[in-house]
């Protein structure tokens, strides 16, 4: 069994961090209509959606990915590398608190969740303008029995705006943005469209955003199961497909 932790999406979205786009206006009515559909999308492969209490007051607490990373012995608390996202963490921890060991990453180590890619027992953190060396440290430590590796990567916001996982040992990747030689013993995918390479993994299918179907072709024609899911709302918002969920095995 798989539990979703998500998070609702907050009437103060408009002031949400922005580093690679510039603010254009979000309609969260239709921002919530897409939650919702992304939560079914969730359910229907497979996990049972719990809600952690909202957030409202914090403008990105939907991209709840960033709050913890979470491994089936461990939930580790990050500390998010930009100061108005500090606060989303405390509800997160109170509700992965009855499933997994806490442990938190402490000041001066920051670390996002969108950061962090783990495949099995390896992971991938990448070096970005929210992640530090302190920050992978404290996660390396913290994740005993697990080959914990920084990895550069460049002009996006986290590493899984770079690569993702879409198969047992395949990965979505875009190639402009982190060296494909990082991850020579898998399968890689490259995207066909720039933003294209943040999917989601789930249950043996994957959710993909509507937005990018000459990827989603690439994807399909290597036998990957697609879930359709429209993202243009947290798009704006910088967020995508990972973001909204922090998967745990239960
Ligand atoms: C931020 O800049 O922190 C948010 N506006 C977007 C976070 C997206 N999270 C993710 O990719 N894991």
């Amino acid at each position: 069994m798989t539990i979703a932790f998500t998070r609702a999406l907050p009437l103060t979205m408009a002031r949400c961090e922005l580093t690679h786009l510039d603010r254009q206006p979000i309609d969260l009515e239709r921002a919530e209509e897409q939650h919702r559909a992304y939560e079914r999308a969730l359910a229907d492969a497979g996990c049972e959606v719990r809600r952690v209490a909202p957030a409202p007051d914090l403008p990105d607490s939907v991209f709840i990915e960033d709050t913890a990373v979470v491994t089936d012995e461990v939930a580790v608390i990050c500390r998010p590398g930009a100061e108005s996202r500090r606060g989303e963490t405390e509800a997160v921890a109170e509700a992965l608190a009855p499933l997994r060991r806490i442990v938190h990453i402490e000041a001066p180590g920051t670390i996002d969740g969108g950061d962090v890619l783990r495949v099995g027992r390896r992971v991938w953190v990448g070096r970005s303008g929210r992640t530090n060396e302190s920050g992978i440290e404290q996660l390396r430590n913290a994740l005993r029995g697990y080959d914990v590796r920084g990895v550069d990567v460049s002009g996006c916001l986290h590493l899984k705006s770079a690569v993702t996982q879409v198969g047992e040992r395949t990965l979505l990747l875009n190639p402009e943005r982190i060296d494909r030689n990082v991850f020579d013993d898998f399968d890689l995918i490259e995207i066909a469209e720039p933003y294209a390479a943040n999917a989601l993994y789930v249950n043996g299918v994957v959710l993909y955003p509507l937005a990018f179907p000459r990827t989603a072709d690439r994807l399909r024609a290597a036998g990957v199961e697609l879930v359709p899911v429209d993202a243009s709302e947290v798009a704006k918002a910088e967020g995508a497909l990972t973001c909204c969920s922090i998967l745990v095995r239960a």
